[in-house]
């Protein structure tokens, strides 16, 4: 079954996505993410100029075979554009066997071990008001773990707090936008704000909560120890992880389930801390961190010590991402819970997708493959827009997160 023709969509849809499509000699075609936030371009170049041209003639049912060739034969190993390539062909490699063989995704991976998937969802306010009301409409639509954040007082504008009820786009076209940051401001309003959603929503309630990195190991640990009273599922990012060891310092004061990993690529990010049990939640996802084959590893080596896995799936995971998560969800075993958020109606009409949401669980169907495919002639109606994910500034002016 050798692959005869591939193509990289690229399109704007509500928002920018990367699409890679592989296409065999007999007809079968699959598809794979390749979006990379506010650096859409640079993986679609490596993807037509370096990647295409050694996928044509070759073998589509060697899927690990070709991850290896990819990721070993470049010389220049991991990092986020080549991650990002490799994972988009990878997860295409995977679809085009499902299709092939007339399975869903998930079958090929050792079968469900579970009946659904839980996701949580992004409720995001200007104030604490503002974000109970935002909680309170997740929990009417059946959402059993919901993730809060908040406008802080004194800061202008928060990363990571939606525009809009329903939708979260942290991107910003054309030039990126520069937010604020004060970590005591930040730090002394947090647990006020889960103090009150626990008074409003009681303690069945999964709640979540994103640092977005911004803290040092101190200053979270501090965060976990007063958040504890509140029952987190867990505290998200709380500093950045190039320096695993820094989650030791973390751990040895708080009890607060700690999630890190949606800007890692590999296996060799998280090794330390998952070997040291310094994470609950290991949070790489198919689309960043080489597909569902070394996702796969990933949750295997987290297996042995008990951590749970916890995909990032933003907006900027384009629905053929989000399939494939689910199908990874569905059938790891030490599956811990799927971010969701809703793409806009026109994401949705370009990419159709068979993944179902009831209940506060989501299902990938049973159509064969990933069960998402991608309308061509409607996704040239929106063409790329450059876009910027915003830069942080403290009060001072001094660039935030290290
Ligand atoms: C966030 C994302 O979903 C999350 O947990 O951290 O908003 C993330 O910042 C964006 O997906 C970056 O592209
Ligand atoms: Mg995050």
């Amino acid at each position: 079954m050798r692959i005869t023709d591939a193509k990289v969509i690229i399109c704007s849809p509500g928002r920018n996505f990367v699409t890679l499509k592989l296409i065999t000699e007999d007809g079968i075609h699959g598809l794979g993410d390749a979006t990379l936030n506010g650096r859409e371009l640079a993986v679609a170049s490596y993807l037509s100029d370096h990647v295409i041209p050694l996928l044509i003639g070759r073998d589509a049912r060697r899927i690990e075979d070709l991850w290896h060739y990819l990721y070993k034969g470049a010389y220049w190993r991991r990092g986020p554009v080549t991650m990002a390539a490799v994972s988009a062909v990878d997860v295409a490699l995977w679809d085009i066997k499902g299709k092939a063989l007339d399975v869903p995704v998930y079958q090929l991976l050792g079968g469900a071990s579970r009946d659904g998937v839980l996701v949580y969802g992004h409720a995001s306010g200007t104030d604490i008001d503002d974000t109970v009301r935002a909680v309170a409409e997740y929990a009417r639509l059946g959402y059993k773990a919901i993730r809060a954040q908040s406008g802080i007082p004194g800061l202008e504008s928060t990363y990571g707090v939606g525009r809009g009820k329903m939708y979260y786009e942290p991107a910003e076209k054309d030039a990126p936008v520069e937010n604020a940051w004060n970590s005591e401001l930040y730090m002394n309003f947090v647990p006020r704000l889960f103090e009150r959603l626990r008074k409003e929503f009681g303690s069945d309630l999964h709640l979540l909560h994103d640092v977005h990195h911004r803290l040092t190991p101190i200053e979270a640990a501090r965060l976990g120890k007063e958040l504890e009273p509140y029952h987190l599922f867990w505290l998200e990012d709380p500093v950045p992880a190039e320096l695993q060891e820094s989650f030791r310092l973390i751990r040895r004061h708080t009890t607060t389930p700690l999630a890190v990993g949606e800007v890692f690529n590999s296996i060799f990010d998280c090794q330390q801390l998952i070997q040291e049990q310094l994470i609950d939640y290991i949070r790489t996802a198919v689309v960043h961190a080489g597909g569902i084959s070394h996702l796969r590893k990933i949750a295997s080596l987290a297996e042995m010590y008990q951590v749970r896995t916890g995909c990032h799936g933003a907006t900027d995971m384009s629905p053929v991402c989000m399939a494939a998560a689910l199908h990874f969800d569905l059938s790891v075993h030490n599956f811990g819970i799927q971010e969701y958020m809703h793409h806009s109606a026109e994401t949705d009409r370009v990419f159709s997708h068979s993944y179902t949401f009831a209940d506060g669980m989501m299902h990938p169907g049973d159509a064969p493959g990933l069960g998402v495919d991608i309308d061509e002639k409607l996704a040239s109606n929106y063409p790329y827009r450059r876009a910027y994910l915003p830069i942080s500034r403290k009060l001072d002016g001094t660039m935030h997160s290290w």
